[in-house]
């Protein structure tokens, strides 16, 4: 048998990856400096380093183990599945029973009538499905003209060509030539950073006004969809002013456009429902999923479809497809994943344990460098500052505190992200509350150090 050893030394195996593994979202020279970190195993809501650290891992890998790490059931039924069927495809006039079984589930889950799913193998390639779905969609219909997809600035949707096109990230779409064509971006509902002198209400009503007045602009003859997360992840937990998501849904009720919520990181229990559509009320035609569906266990994604949505596509020949689509051992695993949050009632369990977690996250609000704190479930935000009055950014530069936020924490075994000058955390759902305690003093500690380097670096100066 060949084993991915994890016996050579730290030093070794950093080595190792700096010569020949080339990271996602990372100037790799540096990085291979400075040697990566080896994580070795996992169990619960902790990783273990080559080091034999042991890290409290409050971003469920990134934001997918919604069930924890370490759970036997999963594997156990990627073996069976692999010797029983290991690979087949859903192309040509073929199916399996793993396929049927997770789209039956998933329209189960899912709200309304979204019954049926296009299988990916993860969020980005579900949401070039999307992409090209909604405009095959308008043009079986009649209406080749409505192709423009309407998203958001500082939005997350994946990184293949057309996901990040979807996406508003700046800094992605200044490399390789994006935006597709289009494709046409609004502002986002982050109060914080760009609210002005308005209230979070105003500013969320304004915001999603931003739409109609796209749709108007543009003319609604030209408009396929309008797609969001329900809470922005990879932007910062953006969670919007209440004002807000019903006055997007009010707006895609009146015209004639879809709208596509991504759920890739809301769904599966995150929000306290099995979508965060549930959660705040939106009622969207295609729903994309990927992470917490097989919470990270396998590689698996999809688009799932109104029963109008998907009674036009299944009209006709829908060219598209991966190799992967609907894998047999991804799906088991996903299927067995929903099964064990069932009867683990892990949605009821973050109903319970995030109130108490929100009250310990709000009162962060209190600590000298942070100014806002924003929570939905078992996903949070705390954006730092050097003047919480004027809800200044840091004059050294986005990041800055972000940084320093962030080594701090791995320093005192805790994972959270940073996204410019917001920590975020997303922990596993199981999560308890005395493991929330651990989080939150940890978390405390890297913040009290950070503000104290800030501090004796100068940099506690406002933009
Ligand atoms: N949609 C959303 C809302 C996501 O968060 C994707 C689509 C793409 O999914 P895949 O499976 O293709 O990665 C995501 C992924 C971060 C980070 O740094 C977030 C994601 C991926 C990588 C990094 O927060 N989200």
């Amino acid at each position: 048998m060949t084993l991915i050893s994890n016996h050579l030394p730290t030093a070794e195996l950093q080595r190792l990856d700096a010569a020949h593994h080339v990271h996602p979202f990372s100037a790799n020279t540096a990085l291979g400096a400075e040697g990566a970190r080896v994580i070795t195993r996992a169990k619960g809501i902790e990783l273990t380093d080559s080091d034999g650290n042991q890290i409290l891992d409050a971003m469920a890998g990134l934001w997918c183990v919604n069930i924890g790490y370490g759970r036997d059931e999963l594997a156990d039924v990627a073996a069976r599945q692999m010797r029983e069927l290991p690979y087949y495809n859903s192309f040509f006039k073929t199916t399996h029973v793993p396929a049927i079984a997770l789209a039956q589930k998933l329209a189960e889950l899912a709200p309304d009538d979204l019954n049926h799913t296009f299988f990916a193998t993860g969020g980005s390639d579900a949401n070039d499905t999307n992409i090209r779905l909604v405009r095959t969609y308008w043009a079986e219909k009649g209406k080749p003209e409505k192709s423009i997809i309407i998203a958001r600035k500082n939005g997350y949707h994946g990184s293949t060509v057309g996901a990040a096109s979807l996406g508003g990230m700046a800094a992605m779409h200044a490399q390789g030539g994006l935006p597709i064509p289009d494709i046409l971006h609004i502002g986002q509902p982050n109060w914080w950073a760009e609210g002005g002198d308005m209230t979070p209400e105003e500013f969320g009503l304004a915001r999603a006004q931003e739409l109609e007045a796209a749709i108007l602009q543009k003319g609604e003859d030209r408009i396929a969809a309008f797609i969001a997360e329900p809470v922005q992840g990879a932007g910062g937990v953006i969670v919007a002013p209440d004002s807000y998501w019903p006055e997007i849904q009010r707006i895609c009720d009146k015209y004639e456009i879809l709208l596509i919520v991504d759920e890739v990181i809301c769904g599966f229990g995150r929000t306290g429902n099995w979508f965060g559509s549930q959660t705040l009320g939106i009622r969207p035609d295609i729903i994309t999923v990927a992470k917490g569906l097989s919470s990270g266990y396998a590689p698996i994604g999809g688009s799932i479809l109104s029963d109008e949505v998907s009674s036009v596509i299944s009209a006709t020949d829908f060219n598209h497809g991966y190799t992967y689509s609907a894998h047999p051992v991804a799906a088991a695993v996903a299927l067995e994943n929903l099964r064990i949050m069932e009867e683990e009632d892990i949605i009821g369990h973050v109903r319970r344990t995030s109130p108490y977690l929100k009250e310990k996250w709000l009162a962060m609000v209190d600590h000298p460098l942070i100014g806002e704190a924003r929570i939905l479930g078992m996903m949070g935000s705390l954006a730092m500052t050097p003047d919480k009055a004027s809800r200044a950014a840091f004059a050294a530069g986005p990041g800055t505190a972000g940084l320093i936020a962030r080594d701090r924490c791995f320093a005192n075994g805790l994972v959270m992200r940073h996204v410019g000058d917001r920590v975020v955390i997303a922990p596993p759902l199981i999560i308890t509350e005395a493991q929330i305690d651990t989080m939150m003093a940890k978390a405390t500690k890297a913040l009290d150090e950070t503000y104290t380097e800030l501090k004796s670096e100068g940099l506690l100066k406002a933009a």
